[in-house]
């Protein structure tokens, strides 16, 4: 009998030799002490501003005032890993600091995902009216920026005047806001939130090509297409991210509808196959033939949609090139060309998205390979991007030369996806909320 089982435990070691255990506990308690290792450097050199410069230590604000943008993309990931003190902390700050009377001209997109979906989400996880007012306060602001001839948001509104500037946007920028918009409208019982995004959402829908792809970059004045390279890269990327969603948090059919039409076309024509596995590339948005092989960092959130809208195969095995692309320096690049496996871009901008779809892989399918995926990618962020005064983006992924900035998003997305693949399943009910693109989360009202 002893035999046996000697037997049973060297076989199962040959069939599993490179498995080694991950402790989960260890590794989410590690990721804890990573997002205060950058909140500290946030606070110690820049306080009350967007980010911090960790090379300098220095900050940087992106207009001529701070709109808290660290402290508004920390505060969910804080309530998320139960950093008490420090929610207070942000809190506070945003609480009496944060103002949108200010004559300043800002991006809807970037103010919209990070700020408007950081204040609901903040409602939500806290409870505290106060959040809400200032997230009606800026949607309000911001609501000029759809006085357009389409009905498509110009990409920059002033908050204290409404006036309007840059007509050139593309569908990312146009799509991305019914989540944000649509639970502002569930919270408040004012339709026009909903409708304004999802008219803007229809309204770049409407202008897709004949085999039902959109372009890179679009007119909200006249409705033209400036550019027609069509993919799922950075200006489309979250259009598509935010029709399934849409559809997930308010049951909406119009947006199923619009998924599964794009989607068709996105695996008939941008879905490529090479020996190094599943991409999706560049094609032209009304030939479908192929404009360039390149792949990146911002493109590695699609096996996340992919498997939250229930293709599981695909997403598995574009996750698997999302790994490849990863450990091929060692950490990502910005992109690369998947022809001949080149670096286009070498830089790392402390990108969530390949580790975002990691951790959704990991959610619904449970294969631990996907955790093994999640413990190579937090090594790599310590290993390059930490410095003493928190973590920073690298000027190249092949010298690991570090640049001088600490995206917000490095605190509501890139710690917060690390963390929650190793934190308990249960932390997070998909039946329950959903992530704006940023990793805010909002509660599904379907
Ligand atoms: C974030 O602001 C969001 O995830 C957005 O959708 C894309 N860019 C950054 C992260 O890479």
């Amino acid at each position: 009998m002893k035999n046996y089982l000697l037997i049973i435990v060297f076989t199962s070691t040959l069939i599993f030799p490179q498995e080694k255990k991950i402790d989960k506990e260890k590794l989410v308690n590690q990721v804890k002490q990573e997002f205060l290792h950058a909140w500290n450097g946030y606070k110690k050199y820049a306080w009350g501003h967007d980010e911090l410069l960790p090379l300098s230590k220095n900050y940087k604000d992106w207009y001529d005032e701070s709109l808290l943008l660290t402290p508004m993309d920390a505060f969910g990931t804080m309530k998320i890993m139960g950093l008490d003190k420090e929610a207070n902390e942000a809190k506070n700050l945003i609480l009496t600091k944060l103002s949108f009377d200010r004559v300043i001209s800002v991006q809807v997109f970037e103010v919209n995902i990070r700020l408007l979906g950081g204040l609901l989400s903040a409602y939500q996880l806290d409870g505290d009216k106060r959040f809400l007012d200032l997230a009606i306060d800026l949607a309000d602001r911001l609501l000029p920026a759809f006085d357009s001839p389409t009905g498509m948001p110009y990409r920059y509104v002033n908050l204290k005047t409404g006036e309007t500037k840059d007509p050139v946007s593309n569908p990312a920028e146009i799509g991305t806001l019914i989540l944000e918009w649509g639970t502002l409208s569930k919270i408040t019982g004012r339709e026009i939130y909903y409708s304004k995004a999802k008219k803007a959402l229809e309204e770049v829908y409407r202008r897709r090509s004949t085999i039902e792809l959109v372009g890179t970059l679009l007119n909200v004045e006249d409705g033209t297409w400036t550019n027609t390279d069509s993919h799922i890269s950075g200006a489309i990327d979250s259009y598509y991210e935010y029709l399934y969603k849409g559809w997930k948090m308010f049951g909406d059919k119009t947006l199923k509808h619009m998924w599964d039409v794009s989607i068709y076309a996105i695996n008939k024509y941008l879905a490529d196959e090479t020996k190094d596995g599943l991409w999706y590339g560049h094609a032209d948005m009304n030939t479908g033939k192929r404009t360039s092989t390149l792949f990146g960092s911002l493109d590695a959130f699609f096996p996340a949609v992919l498997v939250l809208s229930g293709d599981t195969a695909r997403a598995e095995m574009l996750q698997e090139s999302c790994y490849k692309m990863w450990m091929l320096h060692g950490i990502e690049p910005e992109e690369l060309d998947y022809s001949n496996m080149k670096v286009t871009y070498p830089n790392y901008a402390l990108r969530p998205e390949n580790i975002e779809s990691a951790y959704y892989l990991y959610h619904y399918t449970n294969d631990p390979k996907y955790l093994k995926m999640g413990e190579d990618y937090f090594e790599s962020l310590i290993k390059y991007c930490r410095n003493d005064a928190g973590y920073s983006t690298l000027k190249s992924v092949i010298t690991k030369e570090q640049a001088d900035l600490m995206h917000s998003f490095f605190l509501a997305e890139t710690l917060k996806y690390c963390y929650l693949i190793f934190a308990p399943q249960a932390t997070i009910d998909f039946n329950k909320i959903i992530f704006n693109t940023e990793a805010h989360p909002l509660k599904i009202w379907k």
